[in-house]
């Protein structure tokens, strides 16, 4: 069914189809969790994308006050309404109900191409990392500077990039792109506390103090199509720093390893 939204342009509300999963069926142990708040030109397109490479996608809806929710049913979507608090709250939630051991995060904005689902969960299906994210460095971006805040983002990440490969000895080139694949059971176990984006880097670095194996794949990021964007940088940006000092400073229980997706995997339960 084709439908026109407010900003005139035509939607496609017709449910998605499990194409990938055919070619790879490891996928069936790879559930993607969309996030998605006010994204009704979007939400369709991310989720039909998601569909072809797994069984199930779950959208966690952030209360939206448009047809998000709807039009991700439409889709073929499972819909959660999110505790209402932020991204993180809602990837936390997310976390909680489902029971895949794969669980790929997506926005909803346009901004992630699903067909790099498959890419971003192998290094965890083929059991060489826990928590694999998307590199916007390597994989190119349309998002990194072409405003003033973006600029300032970028050099936010670039900096937490560098602090966090200092701290650990690691090499990764993206720390907080929310496109990413990560361990189900170890994502629950560090304990993540953050309500908002900065969930992002909290999950990294937590993940490296449990010891947790943290790789980067090439992802290309586009522009957000529609709406706009909940990041408020210029209020927020406190929080990022406080949440990368806190955990850059703490001490460390195990050591963890990046970049290397053919180290040897350590002793532990897959799932
Ligand atoms: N469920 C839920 N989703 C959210 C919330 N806040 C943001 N999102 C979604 O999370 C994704 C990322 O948020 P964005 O605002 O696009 O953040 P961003 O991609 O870092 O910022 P831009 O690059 O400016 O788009 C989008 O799909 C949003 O709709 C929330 O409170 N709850
Ligand atoms: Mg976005």
């Amino acid at each position: 069914m084709l439908c026109v939204t407010a900003t005139n342009d035509p939607v496609d509300d017709s449910p998605g189809e499990k194409t990938g999963l055919m070619t790879d069926p490891r996928l069936q142990d790879v559930v993607t969790v969309v996030l998605a708040k006010n994204e009704e030109s979007t939400i369709g397109a991310a989720v039909r994308g998601a569909l072809r490479f797994c069984e199930r996608v779950v959208v966690m809806d952030g209360h939206s006050g448009d047809s998000t929710a709807e039009r991700a049913r439409l889709a073929g979507a499972e819909v959660h309404l999110d505790p209402g608090t932020g991204k993180g709250a809602a990837i936390r939630a997310g976390l909680d109900l489902v029971t895949e051991p794969v669980v790929v995060m997506m926005d909803a904005d346009g901004s992630h191409d699903p067909d790099d689902i498959p890419r971003l969960a192998e290094p965890i299906l083929s059991d060489v990392a826990d928590l694999c994210v998307g590199s916007r460095f390597t994989g190119g971006s349309e998002e990194l500077s072409i405003t003033v805040g973006q600029l300032v983002r970028t050099i936010g990440n670039i900096s937490m990039n560098i602090a966090i490969n200092k701290r650990w000895g690691v090499e990764l080139t993206d720390t907080l792109n929310g496109f990413r694949a990560v361990r189900r059971k170890a994502a629950l176990e560090v304990g993540l506390r953050e309500d908002i984006h900065t969930i992002e880097q909290e999950m990294v670095m937590k993940m490296l103090l449990s010891g947790y194996r943290v790789v980067n794949v090439p992802t290309h990021e586009f522009s957000r199509l529609y709406g706009e964007s909940h990041i408020k940088i210029w209020k927020q940006w406190p929080r990022f720093v406080a949440c990368g000092f806190t955990h850059i400073v703490r001490g460390s229980r195990r050591n963890g390893s990046a970049g290397e997706l053919n180290a040897p995997p350590e002793e532990r339960d897959p799932q």
